[in-house]
């Protein structure tokens, strides 16, 4: 059975590129990997990147995980992030446009405002007409201009939350690189133990345990993921935490087939 109607995924940005490479560089072979695999999906799609190492970077040395950085030091660090950012959609809309996926890129620093690094103004009109033409809209996290702060860094996991509520997406796939959200981090505790369900009863208990992620992330680890994907988790919207490193899973949650991965339900 097909999922019924918008799907939001999230391509997260360890899996998409080499996290830790400097110059950053996209991760080909996932890339084709992860483009036969949407291609099974029917229906309208809207596929969001995270930043990996082409926005993380960047937007660290530029002092945006930083509350107190010059004005001066964010404004400097625009171009760059944003030239990276385009690099990486453009290689993603490259591969997925070859494998047949009518792919357009919407890029948020053209259209999207930040007040304190939340969302302020996002105008869907034009995805909305994409997606009514048949064409597969792909997003990324980005810098864009703040009311409050200069510029801010906006996270894709923001936007993929943004967009289900907006647009009334009927599921939002985030892939990353573990198998969705566990009771420790696996990079440090190898024995860490896998959560299939997040709802009410167990989400307070499991949020105390989930910490931000090790790496240069500016956007907050696992626990604002799950934060925020709990604000959106309805009855009849599937909301999916899972393992985009692993063959076939994002395939199989596509299809509405059972694998590993974490349902967020509130
Ligand atoms: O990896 C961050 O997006 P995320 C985007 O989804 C940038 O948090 C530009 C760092």
């Amino acid at each position: 059975m097909q999922l019924k109607a918008l799907t939001i995924v999230k391509l997260g940005g360890s899996v998409i590129t080499y996290k830790d490479s400097s110059p950053p560089r996209v991760n080909e072979s996932n890339l084709t990997r992860i483009a036969m695999e949407l291609k099974t999906h029917r229906g309208e799609l809207i596929i969001v990147l995270g930043g990996g190492a082409h926005g993380h970077q960047a937007a660290h040395s530029h002092g945006f995980a930083d509350p107190n950085s010059s004005k001066e030091l964010l404004v400097r660090g625009i171009p760059p992030i944003r030239h990276n950012m385009s690099e990486l959609a453009t290689s993603v809309e490259t591969v997925l446009n070859k494998e047949g996926i009518p792919t357009i890129i919407i890029a948020p620093f053209a259209c999207v405002t930040l007040r304190n690094g939340l969302i302020h103004e996002f105008p869907t009109s034009i995805i909305r007409k994409a997606l009514d033409n048949g064409l597969v809209v792909l997003t990324h996290g980005d810098v864009c201009f703040d009311e409050e702060s200069t510029a801010s860094i906006l996270s894709g996991d923001t936007i993929a939350v943004y967009l289900a509520q907006q647009m009334n997406a009927g599921t939002i796939l985030i892939g990353t690189d573990v198998d969705g959200v566990l009771d420790d981090n696996p990079k440090l505790n190898p024995s860490a133990k896998h959560i299939p369900l997040i709802n009410q009863e167990n989400k307070e208990a499991i949020l105390a345990k989930t910490g931000p992620s090790t790496n240069t992330d500016v956007t907050g680890g696992m626990s604002k993921k799950v934060n925020e994907l709990l604000e959106i988790a309805r009855q009849n919207r599937e909301v999916i935490i899972f393992n985009l490193t692993v063959p076939n899973r994002l395939k199989s949650l596509l299809q509405n087939e059972s694998t590993i991965c974490t349902r967020i339900q509130s």
